[in-house]
């Protein structure tokens, strides 16, 4: 059985992200959906239960993803989930140095499991949580970049109107 991990921080996840899950998903046999939780790092705009939860109601038509949590080092949690591979998404080239840095250093800590990149599909090219923090935070439209449900509870948390 082939096992992926498609780690992130997902904060919160986007369209650009479910087309990367739905297309990992056919690769592999089991994906799991890996949400970082840095205690160095602030809550960011959900905490890493409400984020999971995003996800969860995100891929409720995926039998083969399940969505978790970890900590501390990525090799570590893929060993002890005994994955395959890693699944990443990658946009545009200032994705790719930090991408393949990453890339290295895990090929380097755990040599058996491979990176696998997937290219963004062109029309989520210039997606990212970021953008969707900062048009919520300054009342642009947001509802297309996410998945329904996320829209759904991106106004509910900031109170706004279907723009
Ligand atoms: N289209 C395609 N791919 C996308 C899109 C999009 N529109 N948006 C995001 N993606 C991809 C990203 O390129 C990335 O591959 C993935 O989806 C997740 O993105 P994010 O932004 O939610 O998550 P990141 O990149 O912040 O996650 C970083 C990790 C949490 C994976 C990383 O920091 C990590 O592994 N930390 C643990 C410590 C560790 O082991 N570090 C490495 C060794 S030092």
């Amino acid at each position: 059985m082939k096992i992926g991990v498609y780690p992130g921080s997902f904060d919160p996840i986007t369209k650009g992200h479910m087309d990367i899950i739905e297309r990992a998903a056919k690769l592999v046999d089991l994906l799991y959906v890996s949400v970082l939780t840095n205690p160095h790092k602030g809550e960011g705009m959900f905490k890493t239960e409400e984020r999971m939860e995003l996800i969860e109601k995100s891929i409720s038509h995926l039998p083969n993803v399940k969505v978790e949590t970890f900590s501390g080092l990525l090799v570590d949690y893929a060993k002890a989930k005994d994955a395959d591979v890693i699944i990443r998404g990658l946009r545009a080239v200032t994705d790719f140095e930090y991408e393949m840095q990453m890339a290295q250093i895990n090929k380097s800590l755990l040599p058996r499991v491979e990176t696998i990149f997937l290219v963004t599909n062109a029309q989520y090219s210039f997606l990212s949580s970021s953008s969707v923090r900062e048009l919520v935070r300054f009342n642009g439209r947001f509802h297309e970049l996410v998945p329904e449900y996320v829209a759904g509870a991106l106004e509910k948390r900031f109170k706004r109107e279907e723009m």
